[in-house]
């Protein structure tokens, strides 16, 4: 097992259902741990620089829209095989498609409206976490 960190943002349409505390709650249950955490209205700027990989796509300006429409919930998750780990818990990018009991199928509405992020590898995830959340808001536990 590799102890890893991921970073993880609940989204706006979770943050407006007031699931925050249910969706920790699953974190913590599968043995991650909040090593950082803040909520914040991201920026224009800020969501598009976060999801630059997405530049071309063509739900790149749905999906900045989205991600800046209220404030997200935005932590770094520690534990072994973090990465894989979180999403596993968060299901299909689809809701549709996402298997029963994972925070997507609960909770998320739309491809757009889908819960939460997570890293989808361990280099993306120290990039995406050093987006966030300067070192020394990184607390090891
Ligand atoms: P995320 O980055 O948010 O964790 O989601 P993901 O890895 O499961 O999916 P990704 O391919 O990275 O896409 C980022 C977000 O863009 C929206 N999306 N829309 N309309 C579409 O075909 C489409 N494809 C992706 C989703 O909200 C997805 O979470
Ligand atoms: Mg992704």
């Amino acid at each position: 097992m590799a102890l890893e960190r991921t970073l993880s943002i609940i989204k706006p349409d979770a943050v407006a259902k007031n699931v925050i505390g249910e969706i920790y709650t699953r974190f913590e249950k599968a043995g991650l741990k909040v090593v950082a955490s803040k909520m914040k209205q991201l920026s224009k700027q800020e969501a598009e620089g976060f999801y630059a990989v997405h530049r071309e796509r063509p739900f790149f300006a749905a999906l900045v829209n989205f991600m800046i429409s209220g404030p997200v919930m935005i932590q770094a998750l520690e534990g072994d095989n973090a990465v894989t780990k979180n999403r596993d818990l968060m299901g299909a990018t689809n809701p549709k498609e996402a298997a029963a009991g994972t925070i997507r199928a609960d909770f998320a509405d739309s491809i757009d409206a889908n819960a939460v992020h997570g890293s989808d590898s361990l280099e993306n995830a120290a990039i995406e976490i050093a987006y966030f959340f300067p070192a020394t808001d990184v607390y090891a536990r």
